[in-house]
């Protein structure tokens, strides 16, 4: 899939702004840091159309970007990460209630492209997310993220380990670098097949 141009269409802090748009979409869910909105500047070629962020955390918003592209309209949402120390109750309910809102109620939602830092093992929190999606019949696809931080033989022993943790989840994986662009245009294809 070609990316022909990218922009921010909204960001939304509640459940009851999101956008009243019929375009596919793309959402991308992971723990704080783990390299969404990385990932989604990759994928549209933009150096920092999402901001990436050096205080994990602060993405308390959910960013619907526009990207016109070969094949048809679309949009990616760079969703808030989950995960980072010391938040409180209330701020965890409150990433709960955004996500799961906009996740449940989304009728043009195509795939949550759930991110994994391929030097760390999934936790709860990931296969928990897995399952919540399963159970709504939300496609779910795994990119695995920072492929660029380890070699070869390392890394291959880290999929194989992250492939094994999946056990059995019929979830598409994908191995990506931000930095190196590896696995984008398998990752655009995956997309591509679920509009
Ligand atoms: N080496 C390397 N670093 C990466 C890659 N992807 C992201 N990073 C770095 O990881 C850090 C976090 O990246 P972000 O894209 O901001 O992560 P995020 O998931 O959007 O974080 P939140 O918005 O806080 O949830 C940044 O310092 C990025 O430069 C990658 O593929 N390779
Ligand atoms: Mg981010």
């Amino acid at each position: 899939m070609k990316v022909k141009n990218a922009g921010l269409l909204t960001s939304c802090p509640k459940v009851s702004q999101l956008p009243d748009t019929d375009w596919p979409e793309f959402a991308f869910l992971g723990r704080s840091n783990v390299g969404k909105s990385s990932l989604l500047n990759a994928l549209v070629r933009r150096k920092n159309l999402a901001h990436t962020s050096s205080t994990p955390g602060k993405t308390r918003m959910i960013h619907f970007f526009e990207v016109a592209t070969d094949v048809e309209p679309l949009l990616l949402v760079d969703l808030p990460g989950y995960g980072f120390a010391r938040v409180s109750r209330q701020e965890r309910n409150a990433w709960r209630g955004l996500v799961e809102g906009y996740l449940e109620g989304r009728k043009q939602l195509r795939a949550a492209i759930l991110l994994q830092d391929v030097r760390r093992d999934f936790s709860d929190d990931e296969t928990l997310l897995l399952d919540w999606l399963s159970q709504r019949k939300i496609s779910a696809v795994v990119a695995i993220t920072k492929a660029d931080k380890l070699k070869p033989m390392q890394r291959k022993k880290r999929v194989a380990a992250l492939r094994s943790q999946m056990e059995g989840r019929e979830v598409p994986i994908r191995v990506t670098s931000s930095q190196s662009k590896e696995g984008l245009p398998e990752l655009w294809r995956l997309l591509r097949d679920h509009l």
